[in-house]
């Protein structure tokens, strides 16, 4: 309750002094510390409300964002964030894809291993988009990682599918790797770097 209070502090204040709040809306403690870090990194302050909001099953992570925000809105205000992301693997036909939330909490990254088994295509990517409230105005960015299945679980590091998820160019998985180092390949990690771009122009047009 009391970080609830927080994130609906007054916003004026701190756009004065020159920087953009915006509250990030995710369930997702991990995803919260990857997007926190990187903005935090480049002085942009980003609040948690810790909070779940309906998803509609759409086809597309855009569905979802888009509607994710007509449903906050009203109930939370201005200056929101929120993130949908899956994993798409290329010889599943795109599955998990939007359904990569529950089918992580279901099968896991044990059971997608299983689907994969013996086959010789691995190929997947992880695809993040953000939808951002702020002005009234609603920006849709989206970012992707290319990679590959890998044959067993590696790593502590992360959450959901990283222990086996290997990026284009690399050996290790994302949960073998440090946050600064998933962060810089990503998909979060892109989209987070747009994001910073776009709310740096409205941190100027605010001052
Ligand atoms: P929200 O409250 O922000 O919606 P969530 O965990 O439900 O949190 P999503 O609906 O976007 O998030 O589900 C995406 C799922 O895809 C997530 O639960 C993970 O299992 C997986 N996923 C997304 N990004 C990932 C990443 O960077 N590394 C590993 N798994 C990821």
């Amino acid at each position: 309750m009391e970080e609830q209070d927080e994130a609906f502090k007054d916003i004026s204040d701190i756009t004065m002094s020159g920087s953009v709040l915006t509250r990030f809306v995710t369930s997702n403690d991990a995803k919260f510390r990857e997007v926190s870090k990187m903005l935090r990194e480049r002085g942009i302050q980003v609040d948690r409300v810790r909070t779940s909001y309906p998803e509609v099953q759409g086809d597309t992570l855009r569905e979802v964002v888009v509607s994710a925000l007509e449903w906050l809105s009203p109930r939370l205000g201005d200056d929101l964030l929120v993130d949908d992301s899956g994993l798409f693997i290329r010889p599943l036909l795109g599955f998990p894809g939007v359904y990569s939330s529950y089918v992580y909490r279901t099968i896991g990254c044990g059971g997608v291993l299983r689907l994969l088994q013996g086959m010789r295509d691995r190929e997947a990517t992880f695809e993040a988009c953000f939808g951002l409230l702020t002005g009234g105005r609603s920006v849709v960015f989206k970012g992707h990682c290319p990679g590959a299945i890998a044959e067993e679980e590696r790593g502590l590091g992360g959450f959901g599918f990283d222990p086996i998820f290997v990026p284009r160019g690399h050996t290790r998985t994302f949960a073998e790797m440090s946050l600064t180092e998933k962060n810089a390949i990503s998909h979060r990690g892109r989209v987070a770097e747009e994001l910073v771009g776009y709310l740096e122009n409205v941190g100027r047009e605010r001052r």
